[in-house]
């Protein structure tokens, strides 16, 4: 039986710069989504890339006397890398500059067209040349010298420039009708809320060439007009599933089941991309979530750390497991939240560390001095095994509840909160004062701590997918079962265990 499909994306970034903990954000939290529906038996197709286009790359290229091209293949290396360094689990990494990303940008161009949605209109207004921006009259004002200035302070020249138009306002409807037919189309409902008020408020067409740059997808047929970069931009959706050769077979991807995007650009994705996809008669994607903003909070950072806002210097002051685990637990998916040093700092000592990799290290060095490191077999269960090991396998049910709608930290939640009862089960029953009294007992609360820290780190493996696995190799379970189907089964007394070794080990300030 094949297994049900899962695309998911991130938004394509910008490489106009080094990558910074906003963009690693993004990417570890669709990470975590995709590895999540991989271990529950999924097929998944995760794709990320960059956004190589438009006058933000001109600009900036030009700033840095650099050609565009080279500009973008030093950052697209640096956003590659990142991936590489955040454990992130990508399966394409697309670049819009690829030669794939201009057939399919143009051939949904080509659609739009034969569906009458595009015309050649014009733009009117004052325009600055220095800024490639219009502005509005009340946005500019005269000088002393007589010169005319825009919002930036740069001169201006009333200039006409020739644009094709997409026919966004025949679309209002049809994409009314849409949200009303898929109340999950966008999450979280504040966003969907605000992206249904912008469109029942009217559209107008949208301006999708322009002509002063060349540094984009030359628009089919039109000499001198290269796509609008949203366009193009967008498209990166299908490009990766093989569009527009619908015999690709990774065109059974599409339509994409999520698209996982920052608060600031779910209009792109909500009202504009819908759009273009009703026109060029293609499906739209199940679900746009528009997360939160993160900000750096934290004014005492420890000096050694150096700029932690740069991702690769974060993973590596505090190990790539804390750094996701601390951004999915601590911030709630959809919400703005901070991170400083003294929360990362707080909460991966503790959950980490403490709950979970101390746990572990006692119960399995006890295992290893007092079972001659074989798992024990367990006797009859008390009630607080029983009630322990009916908390543990609640947890599945729970994380993947909150999973579909992308509540990341609840998820975490739920297995942390499975964690605690775990150490406090541990330190209840107390095995080490076991060991004399009531040996075969002892062993039963080893072999159930054992058991949950098991089930705990199956489920936790997509947040933090290298301590996890190394947890599952000091229980011994074998590669192939440990997905969530396997969480449904026990471990089997009487297998011989590694020698224990800590896997999360304590943040400790580095001497100054
Ligand atoms: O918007 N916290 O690219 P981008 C969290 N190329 N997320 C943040 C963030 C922050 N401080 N800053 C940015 C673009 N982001 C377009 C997307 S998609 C077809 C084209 C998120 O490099 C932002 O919301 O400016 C977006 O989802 C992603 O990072 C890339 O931002």
């Amino acid at each position: 039986m094949s297994k049900p499909r899962f695309y998911v994306t991130t938004a394509i970034s910008y490489p106009n710069g080094a990558p910074h903990i906003g963009h690693a954000y993004e990417v570890i939290a669709t990470d975590a989504i995709a590895r999540f529906m991989r271990a529950d038996g999924r097929d998944v197709f995760f794709l990320t890339g960059t956004d190589e286009h438009g006058l933000k790359m001109v600009q900036t290229a030009e700033r840095e006397g650099l050609p565009v091209r080279a500009l973008a293949d030093r950052n697209a290396d640096r956003f590659r890398a990142m991936a590489g360094a955040l454990a992130i689990s990508n399966d394409d990494f697309i670049r819009t500059t690829e030669p794939r990303h201009y057939r399919s940008s143009q051939a949904i161009w080509e659609r739009m067209v034969a569906a009458g949605d595009i015309y050649l209109g014009g733009y009117e207004g004052w325009y600055s040349v220095r800024d490639e921006a219009f502005y509005a009259e009340d946005e500019t004002s005269v000088g002393a010298d007589g010169v005319r200035v825009g919002g930036q302070g740069t001169p201006v020249e009333w200039t006409k420039e020739e644009t094709y138009f997409f026919r966004l306002s025949k679309y209002q409807d049809r994409l009314l009708a849409h949200y009303e037919a898929n109340p999950d189309f966008v999450g979280p409902d504040t966003r969907f809320n605000e992206v249904i008020s912008f469109v029942k408020g009217g559209l107008t067409d949208l301006s999708v060439s322009r002509t002063t740059f060349d540094w984009g997808v030359p628009v089919p047929g039109a000499d001198g007009h290269v796509m609008y970069v949203w366009v193009d931009a967008l498209t990166n959706y299908i490009t990766g599933a093989g569009f527009p050769d619908e015999t690709d077979p990774k065109w059974a991807y599409w339509p994409a089941d999520l698209h996982v995007i920052g608060k600031d650009i779910v209009r792109f994705h909500a009202v504009y991309w819908p759009a273009f996809l009703m026109s060029a008669g293609l499906a739209l994607p199940k679900r746009v979530y528009g997360h939160g903003f993160l900000f750096n909070r934290g004014e005492k950072m420890s000096k050694s750390l150096g700029n932690v806002v740069d991702p690769f210097a974060m993973a590596e002051a505090y190990g790539v497991d804390a750094m996701r685990y601390f951004l999915l637990r601590e911030v709630a998916f959809g919400n703005d939240g901070s991170y400083s040093h003294e929360a990362i700092v707080a909460r991966t000592n503790a959950d980490l560390a403490n709950d979970i990799g101390n746990l572990a290290q006692r119960s399995l060095s006890m295992i290893a001095k007092n079972c001659e490191g074989i798992l024990p077999t367990p006797g009859a269960f008390s009630p607080e095994d029983e009630a322990m090991l009916a908390a543990a396998d609640g947890m599945l049910a729970v994380s993947r509840e909150a999973m579909a709608s992308q509540q990341i930290h609840r998820w975490l939640e739920a297995v942390w909160a499975v964690v605690g009862e775990a150490n406090r089960y541990f330190a209840g029953q107390a095995p080490w004062a076991l060991r004399k009294t009531d040996p075969a007992r002892m062993e039963t609360v080893l072999y159930v701590t054992a058991e949950v820290i098991r089930q705990a780190a199956i489920l936790a493996a997509p947040a933090i997918p290298l301590g996890a696995p190394k947890l599952l190799d000091l229980l011994a379970v074998p590669e192939d079962a440990r997905d969530f189907a396997a969480l449904g089964t026990r471990l089997k007394p009487g297998t011989a265990l590694p020698a224990p070794a800590g896997v999360f080990p304590r943040y400790v300030e580095p001497e100054t």
